[in-house]
């Protein structure tokens, strides 16, 4: 048997400050039309597609900051791409900064199925970075200033033919994450990312150590949990800071089967069948058979590390 979901990797370019919304979503759109002529059924941006990176702007006043968000999914400027991805018959997920009517903050993601209905909202649990301005910091990463942590956990949906989930960006360097989403059997995980192309607080870990992270963290994830990991990047130099690309596909033996090459917007499709998660979920990862609880109490015990006498 199979049960292919061909899934469209579209990665960003940069975003400067000035690109408005209208511009952003016409260059979704561009790739969301290429990766129908390419046989794509689902197409996954990245974390926060809709606007360049805000946190790492610091606004003293963080009302100010709130010009970066979305009051309402969907609205008039991210219409289109709904209107599009239900006349193309295609799933659609992609990141965004809610603001809830009773003015929450989030760092977001939706999935919407290939009727254009939102069928799964994620709200990022893990958190980077800082709330106040950090001066020995070579940049600013202040989504601890504008966000509050996700409130819905990982859950997985029953959705175009199979198990989805989600998470943003630095989650996906957390098992926790795959394997909450692996208890519910998730057969495939979509995410988006943006990633400086230098560690803030060590400036020798360049671009090849932090692409090596980035790699072996979703390539970790897939395998253990035994399912597909779509993870999208936006990418190059957002006025003047630069973000590496890594967008890519990996499929259930923790492979990468599609890479994308540099830094502009672009796509990769990959025809990912998830009848193959089957054979890690029923053998190696067979939780049921395998997992050892009672040994697992730190996990959800406590936060921090704690040294033994
Ligand atoms: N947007 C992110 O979550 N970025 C983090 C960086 C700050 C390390 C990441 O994990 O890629």
């Amino acid at each position: 048997m199979s049960r292919i979901v061909t899934v469209a990797a579209a990665q960003l370019g940069p975003i400067q400050k000035a690109e408005t919304r209208e511009q952003v979503v016409a260059r979704m759109l561009a790739l969301m039309d290429e990766a129908k002529a390419k046989g794509a059924d689902l197409i996954v941006y990245p974390e926060l597609a809709l606007t360049t990176f805000f946190p790492r702007w610091y606004h003293e006043d963080r009302a100010e900051a709130d010009a970066w968000f979305e009051a309402a999914m969907p609205n008039p400027a991210v219409q289109p791409l709904f209107d599009r991805a239900r006349a193309h018959g295609m799933g659609m997920s992609f990141g965004y900064a809610e603001l809830t009517p009773e003015g929450r903050h989030f760092n977001s993601s939706i999935l919407v199925d290939k009727s254009g209905t939102i069928v799964g909202k994620y709200r990022k649990i893990h958190l980077p970075g800082h709330v106040e301005y950090d001066p020995t910091r070579a940049h600013q990463h202040l989504e601890k200033r504008y966000f509050e942590p996700g409130d819905l956990g990982f859950p997985v949906w029953r959705t175009m033919g199979g198990l989805m989930g989600m998470c943003i960006c630095n989650d996906r360097r957390w098992p926790e994450t795959y394997r909450v989403m692996g208890l519910q059997g998730v057969e495939m995980i979509v995410l988006g990312f943006n990633t400086p192309s230098v560690n803030g607080h060590k400036a020798k870990e360049g671009m090849a150590q932090r692409l090596f992270h980035h790699r072996l963290s979703v390539q970790a994830g897939a395998y253990q949990n035994s399912c597909w990991v779509v993870a999208v990047a936006k990418a190059g130099s957002e006025d003047g800071h630069h973000l590496m690309g890594g967008t890519l596909i990996v499929n259930p033996d923790g492979e990468i089967v599609a890479e994308l090459e540099g830094e502009a917007d672009g796509v990769i499709v990959h025809a990912c069948d998830l009848d193959d998660t089957r054979f890690g979920k029923q053998t190696i990862f067979d939780f049921k058979m395998h997992r050892r609880i009672e040994h697992y109490g730190p996990i959800t015990g406590q936060v921090g590390v704690v040294e033994p006498e």
